[in-house]
């Protein structure tokens, strides 16, 4: 792969918008990303291999968990730290992105919100530091968009519970320690319980053969007559909006991350338009390749308006979850359309390894995917304005 050049661009002054204390955070993500990222990911991408190394070393760079008291090892940072730590690790790769999104947002944030004070110190702090890594499985091998009709149950048994079940489709999965697990109770009311590695009938096999997030480990957590201790069940949460609730901390995190993917081609296509001579000029003097870049800059400009207008909100406690449907589904789909116009700019090397152009491309058709699909999160904005519900 090619030196890591990125320069980030801010078209309307952004970082006026921004505290010293953000911008400090930010470019110290930035850094670590150029130095430990960059050099790497092709060759993980390439291979379909999670650089777990850098789980540790997340860790102490102090992106799991930012916003989680730092009592218990978190950052105590509000959620605009938060969405430019995603942007800028999305810079880099959507999968390293990933695993951080999970831990911060989808097993340190449900333990933070729902678990006791015995559980919240037996997990919170080896989650921040990286010395323990989460996944979070809702998502089962008939209920995707719709897990209210999740099938895995756990049964009653005096001071444990058995859990059988399985669940698809689960970022970390293989690599992780524990996973927070939603499931139904005899009542088929929805819980929260954290299933730890090693507990006799669970398994997590990896998904081999996928094009999109080579550089994450994604896999399949099954449950076979698991027994449980009642003290790893959440004792404050039934429903689904327990899950749903931690959802809207992690599409916040992506509504952000990926204009760092965004940002990554867009600096990429302008640099290679001003360098590749064809018909004997640069080919960003012909009016096709400059309306690609204005359209690109302007996507992303109002992408970044959104997320932080979104992350003002959220710091004031105001975001809604359909605010936060729209920031995801909106950025998600810009970055996809830009991935693809920077593939173009770049011509046949743009399909290659030596750009971070067709890894970022495939890796956001994931991101369109989860955490609810496109088109789950443009009928949550339907419903909002509408009143109606199309789900049901
Ligand atoms: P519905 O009847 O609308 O709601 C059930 C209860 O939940 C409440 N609720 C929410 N609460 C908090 N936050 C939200 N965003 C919420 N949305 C709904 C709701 O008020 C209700 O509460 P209550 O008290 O009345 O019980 O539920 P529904 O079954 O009709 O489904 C609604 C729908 C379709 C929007 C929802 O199920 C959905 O969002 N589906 C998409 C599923 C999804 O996003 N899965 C993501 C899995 S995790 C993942 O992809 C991780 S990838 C990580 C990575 O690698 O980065
Ligand atoms: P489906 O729900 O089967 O949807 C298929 C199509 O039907 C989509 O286009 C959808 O928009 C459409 N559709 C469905 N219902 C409707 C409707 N009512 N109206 C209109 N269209 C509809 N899950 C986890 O729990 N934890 C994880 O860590 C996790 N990580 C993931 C990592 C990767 C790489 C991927 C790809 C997925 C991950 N997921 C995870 C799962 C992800 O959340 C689901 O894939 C997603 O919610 C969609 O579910 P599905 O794939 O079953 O698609």
């Amino acid at each position: 792969m090619a030196t890591d050049q990125f320069q980030a661009p801010d078209y309307y002054n952004l970082d006026d918008l921004l505290t010293d204390e953000h911008k400090l955070i930010r470019d110290s993500v930035r850094a670590w990303v150029k130095k430990e990222v960059s050099p790497i990911i092709e060759e993980h991408a390439q291979n379909g291999t999670f650089p777990q190394h850098l789980v540790k070393k997340l860790g102490t760079l102090g992106v799991f968990g930012p916003t989680i008291p730092q009592i218990y090892g978190g950052g105590g940072l509000d959620y605009i730290s938060y969405g430019l730590m995603m942007q800028e690790l999305e810079r880099g790769d959507s999968g390293i992105r990933s695993a951080a999104s999970v831990q911060g947002s989808l097993v340190m944030f449900p333990i933070n919100e729902f678990a006791s004070e015995a559980q919240k110190k037996k997990w919170l702090p080896g989650l921040a530091s990286g010395d323990l890594l989460g996944c979070f499985g809702l998502t089962e091998p008939n209920h995707g968009s719709d897990p209210s009709n999740m099938e895995s149950k756990f049964v009653d048994k005096g001071d444990h519970v058995v859990l059988n079940g399985a669940k698809l489709w689960i970022t970390n999965a293989s690599a992780a320690d524990i996973a927070v697990v939603w499931a139904k109770d005899e009542a088929g009311e929805i819980r929260g319980l954290v299933v730890e590695k090693g507990m006799e009938g669970f398994s997590a096999p990896e998904i081999h053969g996928k094009w999109s997030l080579r550089a994450s480990t994604t896999g399949e957590l099954v449950f076979e007559d698991v027994k449980i201790p009642k003290e790893n069940l959440f004792p404050d949460v039934r429903g689904l909006k327990g899950p749903l609730s931690c959802l809207n901390s992690a599409r916040f995190g992506i509504s952000w991350g990926v204009i760092g993917a965004a940002m990554d081609c867009y600096d990429s296509a302008l640099r290679y338009s001003q360098e590749r001579i064809q018909f004997g000029k640069p080919i960003a003097s012909f009016q096709l390749v400059q309306k690609k870049l204005a359209e690109m800059i302007t996507e992303i400009t109002k992408a970044q308006l959104l997320a932080w207008r979104l992350g003002t909100l959220k710091n004031e406690g105001k975001a809604t979850p359909a605010q936060i449907s729209m920031a995801k589904r909106n950025n998600v789909q810009i970055a996809c359309d830009i991935a693809r116009e920077a593939r173009q700019i770049h011509g046949a090397m743009g399909i290659t390894g030596e750009y971070s152009i067709m890894r970022h491309m495939m890796n956001l058709e994931s991101v369109l995917t989860y955490e609810g699909t496109h088109d789950i999160h443009l009928l949550i904005t339907g419903m909002d304005v509408t009143g109606i519900n199309a789900f049901n």
